[in-house]
C-alpha cells in the first residue's frame, strides 16, 4: 500500500509513524508512506500558501496553486484523493475497508479555514470527516485513516492481534477484557474465564458482546448478524432487564448475575450463602458441573438448604411474594436482592430459576429454599 500525504506541517507525522505497529508495518516496507510539504510547491516571493477569503470573513484559506500543484506532481494513476474536512463523509469500519482494498492513497490536509474550493473541484475525488468536530488542519484525521487502514493491511498486525474478531467486524461491540491479576482491588476476572474451557468462553463473551451493544448502541443490533441463539440471549436480557425495572418500582434494589455457563457462579452463591462448615462438600457437589444453578440443587439434596418438594414448595413460593413472577419468566435470570423489604420474609435473599425453567430457588436470610415446582403449574 503506498499512501502519500500532503500537508503544511509533516513533523507531525513522524512520531506516529515511528511508533508501534505502524513504525513497524513502515519499516517492513508493508506501507509505503511519503510525506509531501505543500510549502515547497508555493510560487509567489514569500511562499505563501494561505491568504484572506474573498467576501471576508475570520481565518485564512488555502491558495489552490501550490495544492494543485502539488497534488498533480504526485498522484498516479488510480490513486484515490482524499481530502480530510468536516464536510466529509464519516469514516467508518466500511469505508476503511474500502480504502484497504486500494493500490495508492492520497490525504491532502487542509489548515486555517480550508482549501479554496477550485482546488477541490479540480483535484480531489472525494472528502472524509473523522467525526463530527473542528480541528486546526487534516493531518490528525489523516493519521486516524492511515492507522486503521493500515491495520487491514495482511502482515501488518502479529498473528496475536487479529482484525477478525473485532467490533464492526462481528457488528456487534467488543467483550470485556481482562488479564492478570485475576484479582486486582477486591474486584475479581469472571471465574469463566479463569478455567480454560474454550466453548463457555465463547458463549460468555458473546453474551456480553450482546449486552453491551444493546445497552449502549442498540441499532447496531439491526445489522448485526445474528443467530437464533443470539436472538435468545437478547430475549432474556430483555427479560431480566424488565424484571429489574419492575423490581425497582417496588422498592427493591437488585442487581442481575452472571449464571449461564458462568463457572464458579454457583461457588460464588455458595460462599455467600453456605454456612462455611458445610461449603466443602457443597463445592464438591455443585462445583464440579457448569456452575449452573441447577447444580444447587444437588446442595439442597445433600441436606445444605431446606429443600422442598410439589405443594410444600408451591406453597413457600407463594409465601415468598415476587417469587413465583419471577419464576414465570423461566429464562434462568438470577436476581442479588439488596433489600427485599418488598420480598416479605426476605431480608436479603435472592430468587432465582434456572434456565431449564424446572428449578427454583429462593435465598434468605441466609437460608437457601430450593422449589421444586412444575413450571407449567404457574
Ligand atoms: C477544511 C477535518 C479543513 C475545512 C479537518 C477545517 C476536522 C476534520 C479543516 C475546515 C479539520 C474532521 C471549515 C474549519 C481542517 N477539522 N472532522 N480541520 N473548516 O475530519
Amino acid at each position: 500500500m503506498k499512501i502519500k500525504i500532503l500537508t503544511l506541517f509533516p513533523e507531525m507525522f513522524e512520531s506516529v509513524l515511528s511508533a508501534s505497529i505502524l513504525g513497524r508495518a513502515v519499516k517492513a516496507g508493508l506501507i509505503q508512506i511519503e510525506l509531501v510539504n505543500i510549502r515547497d510547491y508555493a510560487r509567489n516571493r514569500h511562499r505563501n500558501t494561505d491568504d484572506y477569503p474573498f467576501g471576508g470573513g475570520a481565518g485564512m484559506v488555502m491558495l489552490p496553486q501550490p495544492v494543485v500543484d502539488a497534488i498533480e506532481a504526485n498522484q498516479e494513476a488510480g490513486m484515490r484523493r482524499i481530502y480530510l474536512s468536516p464536510r466529509g463523509r464519516t469514516l467508518n469500519q466500511r469505508i476503511v475497508e474500502e480504502y484497504a482494498r486500494c493500490d495508492s492513497l492520497l490525504f491532502l490536509c487542509g489548515h486555517y479555514e480550508g482549501v479554496d474550493q477550485r482546488a477541490l473541484d479540480l483535484c480531489i475525488d472525494e472528502e472524509l470527516s473523522i467525526g463530527d468536530y473542528v480541528l486546526t488542519g487534516g493531518e490528525l484525521g489523516a493519521l486516524v485513516a492511515v492507522d486503521a487502514v493500515a491495520r487491514l493491511i495482511p502482515g501488518v498486525l502479529g498473528s496475536g492481534e487479529s482484525s477478525e474478531d473485532e467490533s464492526f467486524t462481528t457488528g456487534l461491540l467488543e467483550y470485556p477484557q481482562y488479564t492478570r491479576p485475576a484479582e486486582f482491588r477486591g474486584l475479581k476476572a469472571p471465574e469463566v474465564l479463569l478455567n480454560g474451557v474454550h466453548a463457555d468462553i465463547a458463549a460468555w463473551r458473546r453474551r456480553q458482546s450482546l449486552e453491551i451493544t444493546r445497552a449502549r448502541r442498540p441499532e447496531l443490533l439491526e445489522s448485526a448478524p445474528l443467530d437464533e441463539g443470539d436472538r435468545e440471549t437478547l430475549h432474556r436480557i430483555e427479560l431480566a432487564e424488565s424484571m429489574l425495572t419492575e423490581l425497582a418500582a417496588s422498592g427493591v434494589r437488585a442487581a442481575r448475575m452472571e449464571m449461564f455457563r458462568e463457572r464458579g457462579y454457583a461457588r460464588a452463591w455458595i460462599e455467600r450463602f453456605v454456612p462455611a462448615e458445610s461449603r466443602r462438600t457443597a463445592r464438591k457437589r455443585c462445583v464440579s458441573g457448569r456452575g449452573h444453578v441447577g447444580y444447587l440443587y444437588q446442595a439442597f439434596e445433600a441436606g445444605m438448604a431446606p429443600c422442598l418438594r410439589g405443594e410444600a414448595a408451591k406453597a413457600a413460593l407463594a409465601e415468598v411474594r415476587g417469587a413465583a413472577e419471577l419464576y414465570l419468566d423461566r429464562e434462568g435470570v438470577g436476581f442479588d436482592v439488596e433489600n427485599c423489604e418488598a420480598l416479605s420474609g426476605l431480608h436479603r435473599g435472592a430468587v432465582l430459576s434456572a434456565a431449564d425453567g424446572r428449578w427454583t430457588a429462593a435465598m434468605g436470610k441466609g437460608e437457601m429454599y430450593f422449589l421444586d415446582v412444575d413450571a407449567t403449574a404457574f
